[in-house]
């Protein structure tokens, strides 16, 4: 999207002074419970209180190799989800990362502010370089610059991420603070936003990592648009420990990780679900964990079924959440320009 035109700018800036946050999820796979957890099912509850920008982060998905025709089918599948989620676009700005050229030059900027050393000690690139082996590409090195550049942006006070994103929120937060030092207040400073309970979903089969949309093993994750079937499947299935006793424990990766999910989607506490399941033993409690983790999904499928033959309707919310997000950025952008010294004509 070059140019954007017709944007209300009025509209925009007589919306009264809310708090913002900012936050995204690539487009690099089927979005999975652990998306939904750390994520998007904060962010729903949040758009009542904040002014809520919520990006689908096209940029951010080909520091790994996508095949382009799918990339481009999961960012408008990606859309439709968030709204399928809850995410109103009448309250929330829903746009695609790429449709806002100020992400890429923003970034370009702030990657003059951060250290290679920092840059290095990133867990998140560690990981994806051991995973992609064969592509270590410099963007997956400046992975994290182009986050800072995404949330500083849009002015962000809070960012609700997974715990997998504190470190980049950390830089993030380093970037802007030096940043400041030299020219001002330019960018507010962000906090995370990250639930305890949730924070970290872990894959089914293998319960000691994080549960990943690009895994390739499809019954690691529970994708939110399967069938019900296949979630309560993945669930029964899922690797547990040789004990039976549902209890929170250190080394219980498997029940804990099962015991995190019940609790998001119930409310209870661990000390409340041990007690329900006292005396029965893990294949109770994962047909448990799996009814109500597929009772949870139902609404959203549904929404999402109705929504994907929509095209008009996406398209719509995504060409309006570029053109408000297009405004912010601009405002952000001409300032610093200005400050490091870019001349303007
Ligand atoms: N397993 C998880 N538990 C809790 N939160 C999670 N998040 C991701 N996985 C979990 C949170 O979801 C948001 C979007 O993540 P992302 O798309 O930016 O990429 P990611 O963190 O690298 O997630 P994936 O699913 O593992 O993607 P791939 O496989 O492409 O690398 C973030 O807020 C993240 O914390």
């Amino acid at each position: 999207m070059d140019k954007i035109k017709n944007t209300n700018v009025d509209e925009i800036n007589s919306q009264p002074q809310r708090k913002r946050i900012f936050s995204g999820v690539q487009p690099s796979g089927i979005i999975t419970l652990g998306n939904y957890i750390g994520a998007i099912k904060n962010w729903v509850e949040l758009q009542k209180d904040y002014d809520c920008l919520y990006c689908v982060v096209d940029l951010h998905a080909i520091t790994v190799r996508q095949v382009p025709s799918e990339l481009r089918r999961r960012t408008f599948e990606a859309l439709a989800l968030y709204i399928a989620c809850g995410i109103d676009p009448e309250k929330s700005t829903v746009f695609v990362q790429s449709h806002v050229p100020a992400h890429a030059e923003l970034a370009w900027i702030l990657g003059c502010y951060t250290g290679f050393g920092e840059l290095s000690r990133m867990t998140q690139f560690k990981d994806k370089s051991r995973k992609h082996s064969d592509n270590i590409n410099s963007g997956l090195f400046t992975y994290p610059v182009l986050m800072a550049s995404d949330i500083l942006l849009y002015q962000a006070n809070l960012v609700p991420v997974g715990i997998d994103q504190k470190q980049h929120i950390e830089l993030t937060r380093d970037v802007a603070l030096r940043f400041n030092s030299v020219y001002g207040d330019v960018f507010t400073i962000p906090e995370p936003y990250i639930k305890e309970t949730g924070m970290k979903i872990n894959s089914l089969t293998d319960p000691t990592k994080k549960m990943s949309k690009s895994d390739p093993n499809p019954s690691s994750y529970i994708a939110i648009i399967e069938s019900r079937d296949d979630t309560v499947r993945k669930i029964k299935r899922a690797v547990t420990d040789s004990d039976s006793t549902v209890k929170y424990a250190p080394g219980k990766d498997g029940i804990n990780n099962l015991m995190s999910i019940y609790s998001c989607f119930t409310g209870k506490t661990f000390d409340e679900i041990e007690k329900e399941f006292d005396g029965k033993g893990y294949g109770d409690f994962k047909a448990a964990v799996g009814e109500t983790c597929a009772d949870g999904l139902d609404g959203i499928r549904n929404e999402y079924a109705r929504l994907i033959k929509d095209k008009a309707y996406i398209e719509s919310v995504m060409k309006s959440g570029a053109e408000k997000a297009y405004y912010l950025s601009r405002k952000t952008l001409s300032k610093v320009y200005r400050k490091v010294g870019f001349y303007n004509v």
